[in-house]
């Protein structure tokens, strides 16, 4: 009897979250991007303006899912462009829509939870 995938894919994912890939790093976050580590953004706080977008790069050897929210818990949040989560393994870049409204924004990852970055749209 074949294991459902759900069974497969969830540890593997745990397992990417908390153990190093065995693949290697390859890419670094540029400047102005927002960079990973094992528990933590590289930045804790991004001023862009109304219209840019912004882009995550998974310079780590971890699995993150990222996405709008605090402190480990993702919630959606009126006035910011991500409205879903991304799963990146190492290497991954995602780059959000543009942000049309002005405010305050943060974004987490649901795997560790005291990844949370501060983003200050203006005008
Ligand atoms: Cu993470």
């Amino acid at each position: 009897m074949a294991l459902p995938r759900i069974l497969i894919a969830v540890p593997l994912i745990v397992a990417g979250a908390f153990f190093p890939h065995t693949n290697h790093v390859t890419v670094k976050a540029p400047a102005g991007s927002i960079g990973m580590e094992h528990e933590k953004f590289t930045i804790n706080e991004i001023h862009i303006h109304q219209g840019q977008t912004l882009e995550f790069v998974n310079d780590s050897a971890y699995m993150h899912i990222i996405g709008p929210g605090h402190d480990g818990t993702l919630e959606e949040t009126a006035g910011e462009p991500m409205q879903h989560r991304v799963l990146m393994a190492s290497n991954a870049t995602y780059t959000t829509p543009p942000f049309t409204v002005t405010g305050t924004f943060y974004f987490t990852c649901s795997m560790h939870a005291e990844m949370t970055v501060k983003v200050v749209v203006t005008n």
